[in-house]
């Protein structure tokens, strides 16, 4: 099965998880395409839903779900989002998709967060894949140098044209390599204190409640 049979594989597993007529927290990216264009199909009524990017705003409505402002939203029941990496506790590494501070921001708002990724998402320890941090310009190069005391090599993401990629907040992206990240809740409160920083892309606050792997054999359901 392809990575992308594989997402689909799991977008159609977690409609399990939709109650009609709620309002749901919804990610960004490929896998969570996917779980749209699923939803699309399935029938299923939502009252409406958060998203996370303006990328998800735009499939959502294409797909005729409201989208809800997350600040008119009080409590969420889930958040779905797919990840980067997940690790055995259920802490991601996120913004491959430059989504990382509404994904957190919306992920805040929900009980709980269904993670839906293919089985190459799964390691035993983050940081293989280049950590994401949105940063304000100003304290890119900075940040960079602290990245380096911790013997990681930091550099501020560029779009297709070579420019600094421009989030949806109007800030930029750094990305982290040759981190080993073993105590993730303990970097996550070490780097979001650092100044300069908007968001840190390791959701160990915000860890998954229950992670939908979809793997050659079938979907694995993870607990956490
Ligand atoms: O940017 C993000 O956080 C996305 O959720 C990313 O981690 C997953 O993207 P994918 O589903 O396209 O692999």
């Amino acid at each position: 099965l392809s990575q992308d049979a594989l997402k689909a594989q799991v977008a159609q597993a977690a409609l399990a998880y939709v109650r009609p007529d709620t309002i749901l927290g919804v990610g960004t990216g490929s896998t969570v395409n996917k779980f749209i264009d699923a939803l699309a199909a399935s029938g299923i009524r939502l009252r409406g839903a958060v998203s996370s990017s303006d990328a998800t705003t735009a499939r959502l409505q294409a797909a005729g779900i409201a989208v809800l402002p997350a600040d008119q939203v009080q409590a969420l029941e889930w958040y779905i989002d797919g990840a980067d990496e997940i690790d055995g506790q259920g802490c991601m590494i996120k913004g491959g998709g430059a989504a990382l501070t509404r994904e957190k921001i919306v992920a805040d708002l929900a009980a709980k967060f269904l993670c839906i990724a293919d089985a190459s998402k799964r390691v035993q320890v983050l940081g293989t894949f280049p950590l994401p941090v949105e940063v304000i310009p100003m304290a890119s190069a900075n940040i960079i140098r602290r990245f380096a005391r911790l013997g990681g090599q930091a550099s501020v993401r560029l779009n297709p044209q070579g420019h600094p990629l421009v989030t949806d907040n109007g800030q930029h992206i750094v990305d982290v390599r040759g981190l080993r990240i073993t105590a993730p809740l303990a970097l996550e409160d070490e780097v979001s204190a650092w100044p300069g920083v908007v968001t840190v892309g390791i959701f160990a606050h915000h860890r998954a409640s229950v992670c939908l792997l979809g793997a050659p054999h079938g979907v694995q359901t993870l607990r956490f």
